[in-house]
């Protein structure tokens, strides 16, 4: 049965029921799904996604009821998430009410779930319990339908089929608490999955060597916002510190703006225990530039690891120097870091000028009392986004940071 079949006979099911029965179930789900976080072996009714962490507030659940005619401007994870659940919570029996007779999808003692910690050359590894299985992609795993144009990335849960030999085939992925994705390359139109379950995204700097750029961090900032993952600043060297009080203005208006910030050295050990709590239990993608101390912090923060070596050992890799989107690093307290090279040049392409001001949420309320709908916030009379910045309710750093990125978006 496709996908969209397997929906459809969903969403029919749920049609049928009534409220509080389906609220029950959709709770039941919920629970099970967060009971079922260690990898075991996949039978058919296991068919959980691991951590999924699918609904936070069971209130919102009553707004669903709403969705088909939400759903065209529900963002693309909504929508997954919406479903994810669903599934979890309704297949089995949509399934049992539908033709008795048809074969589970996967339903063999020969499949087991994993996660997907490298992608290299078409090829992924897969993380099984304590061992790694190199695996190939089932040929019919659609992507076309999903609108990227990888199956399967970094983060992603998945069901493997074992061959016996280290190695196998990822037969399903699993549904996807959120991802970061990027505009294909060669198909602008399709999206590139670049990591999958993230929990949030540390935007790095050091206060100095190099000098702190926040046309950067905003520019990191605004890539959370658009793929809907929350961002934690880490302000770093704050041993090469001089004047406090400029840090502090500097970092007030992310503050105010309710991001965590964590101000660390690792050649004092100012901050690292923080960080490290930070960490603990979560999927963090790293961003910063090159020296900043990305190395050093998590080392830091995760004695023995090293960013820069991978902490997969198998033989039939070949060579250290593969390019992949991500490397995945392990937490000994549970969570990993990701390490993603290149976030910085994708991060904002496919968004245009008008649309940025709605990824900066200081700025963004203030545009309402623009005289000119389509302001653009720059030298158009009565623009009540620059009043803001003059009157000082809006940061001219953010400012600052708005007008540059605009000027390298496209109109
Ligand atoms: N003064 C000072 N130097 C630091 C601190 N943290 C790291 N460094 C130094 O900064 C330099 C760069 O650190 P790395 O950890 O390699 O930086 P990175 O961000 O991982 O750099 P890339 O690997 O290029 O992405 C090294 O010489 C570190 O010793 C710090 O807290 N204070
Ligand atoms: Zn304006």
């Amino acid at each position: 049965m496709s996908s969209k079949d397997k929906q459809d006979q969903i969403d029919r099911y749920v049609k049928g029921m009534n409220k509080s029965t389906r609220r029950q179930q959709l709770q039941k789900a919920n629970k099970k799904m967060r009971r079922n976080q260690a990898s075991k072996k996949a039978r058919r009714k296991d068919w959980i996604p691991g951590n999924l962490d699918v609904v936070d507030d069971w209130d919102e659940l009553e707004e669903w009821d709403d969705y088909e005619d939400s759903e065209r401007i529900m963002p693309r994870d909504e929508g997954e998430r919406r479903r994810a659940v669903e599934s979890v919570a309704f297949q089995p029996a949509a399934k049992a009410e539908a033709d008795e007779g048809e074969t589970a999808f996967i339903d063999d003692e020969d499949t087991l779930t994993g996660m997907v910690v490298e992608v290299s050359k078409g090829l992924f590894r897969v993380q099984v319990d304590d061992q790694t299985l190199l695996c190939s992609l089932r040929g019919n795993l659609s992507v076309t339908e999903t609108g990227f144009t990888n199956a399967a990335a970094v983060g992603d849960q998945v069901i493997v089929r074992v061959d016996g030999a280290g190695g196998g085939v990822i037969e399903a992925v699993l549904p996807r608490r959120s991802l970061l994705a990027r505009p294909d390359t060669f198909y602008s139109h399709l999206q590139q999955i670049i990591v999958a379950n993230v929990d949030q995204l540390l935007v790095v700097s050091s206060w100095r060597e190099p000098h702190i750029w926040l046309e950067l961090v905003d520019r990191y900032l605004i890539v959370a916002e658009r793929n809907h993952i929350p961002a934690v600043l880490c302000v770093n060297k704050i041993d090469l510190l001089q004047d406090p009080a400029e840090l502090a203005a500097t970092l007030r208006p992310y503050r105010d703006l309710g991001y965590t910030v964590v101000v660390t050295s690792t050649v004092t050990g100012a901050g690292i225990e923080q960080l490290r709590a930070l960490l603990a239990d979560q999927t963090t993608v790293l961003a910063g530039l090159s020296g900043v101390g990305k190395s050093s912090l998590i080392s830091a923060a995760e004695p023995g690891l090293n960013l820069r070596t991978s902490h997969i050992s198998d033989k039939r890799q070949e060579g250290r120097h593969t390019t992949t989107q991500a490397t995945w690093h392990p937490l000994a307290a549970g969570g990993a870091v990701v390490d993603t090279p290149g976030i910085r040049e994708f991060g904002l392409s496919g968004l245009y000028q008008a649309d940025l001001i709605g990824f900066m949420p200081d700025l963004e309320p203030h545009a309402a009392g623009c005289r000119f709908n389509n302001c653009l916030h720059m030298d158009e009379p009565d623009c009540a986004v620059r009043a803001a910045v003059e009157n000082g309710q809006v940061a001219a750093s953010r400012y600052d940071s708005y007008k540059q990125i605009l000027s390298t978006l496209p109109a």
